[in-house]
């Protein structure tokens, strides 16, 4: 039953693009998920293929794909994440919204039975309670990023509700993995501050030192995701997208694991527009309706995953 899907992975190249197309060829096939970016084809290491350049606001190419592919689930991926988004807005805006669009109007004419789209702890802003946010929370946001991811949200809803869409989606904390890099994130910094450690480079870190934000290890994101597009569609409760939680921590907390681990790495602080973004986000979020719907429990703490991280990066560098 599982073979007569066909996947289409939009913006694979990115960091979690990547990991997710592997994960997924591991439980279907190769063949059954298509990878698709807007890098050239001869940028394309071999463990993407199959892979087809698309610049998902083509929507005549993105159309002619699902249709000839006959995709049957789509995961959108492809979008300007907050820092970039607050220095470009409304290419951010037509990027995050008018693909989102494309890929839900395209989805109800050709029948594609699931769609994965990410959303993030983006969504709430300075008014949503800054401990343990609610999955009704205040959503406000502050930033460009959030407000895409916000409307984002609802649109999702809507198909669902009035074609049936079957939309799913996960509003991800700061994501941290060791194979692709993150790009124009607020978060990003606690996946550069490994690079450095790795490197034997001082860290300057681009928000304070006492900046909580929810953050997750990579393997648990992609387990998270997988594991809601796996569970029956009547388990779930929320159609606009799923609190999805494991850690909160600061950079000096993060500083102080890897610090065990490489003695002597050093940071320096030095905060830029980003903290003003860090500090528009909760601290952690409560996610007790993705365990209660669909069975969510995280499997990494920071001291694991810190662990993990330096010995995957060492083996890599
Ligand atoms: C970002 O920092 O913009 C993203 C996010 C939290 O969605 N990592």
């Amino acid at each position: 039953m599982k073979q007569t899907e066909k996947m289409l992975v939009i913006g694979a190249c990115g960091q979690i693009g990547r990991e997710l197309t592997v994960a997924l060829r591991k439980q279907f096939s190769r063949h059954c998920v298509i990878a698709a970016d807007i890098q050239p084809e001869d940028k394309i290491d071999l463990e993407i293929y199959p892979y087809k350049q698309l610049n998902v606001l083509d929507k005549e190419k993105l159309e002619a794909l699902i249709m000839e592919e006959k995709i049957t689930q789509i995961y959108h991926l492809a979008a300007m994440l907050s820092a970039n988004a607050e220095l470009n807005p409304q290419a951010a805006w037509r990027l995050n919204m008018d693909s989102l669009l494309s890929v839900l109007d395209l989805s109800v004419k050709y029948r594609v039975k699931k769609v994965f789209w990410p959303s993030s702890i983006a969504v709430f802003g300075p008014d949503s309670p800054k401990k343990n946010c609610p999955q009704q929370g205040i959503t406000e946001p502050a930033t460009i990023y959030g407000i895409s991811k916000a409307a984002g949200e609802y649109w999702c809803k809507y198909y669902f509700e009035k074609y049936g869409l079957d939309v799913r989606s996960l509003r991800y904390p700061g994501l941290i993995g060791y194979t692709a890099a993150p790009g124009g994130g607020t978060t990003d910094y606690a996946v550069d501050i490994f690079h450095h450690a790795i490197k034997g480079e001082t860290f300057t870190c681009f928000l304070k030192e006492d900046t909580a934000l929810p953050m997750m290890y990579m393997h648990d994101a992609i387990r998270a995701t997988l594991e809601l597009m796996d569970a029956s569609g009547d388990q779930l409760q929320v159609r606009t997208s799923y609190n999805l939680g494991a850690l909160s921590f600061t950079p000096k907390e993060i500083y102080e694991e890897i610090e065990k681990e490489v003695p002597g790495f050093m940071i320096h602080y030095a905060s830029d527009f980003r903290q003003q973004i860090a500090e528009s986000w909760p601290q952690s979020v409560d996610d007790s309706q993705a365990t209660k719907d669909w069975c969510w429990q995280p499997a990494y703490d920071l001291k694991r995953m810190v662990s993990e991280m330096l010995s995957k990066l060492s083996i890599l560098s």
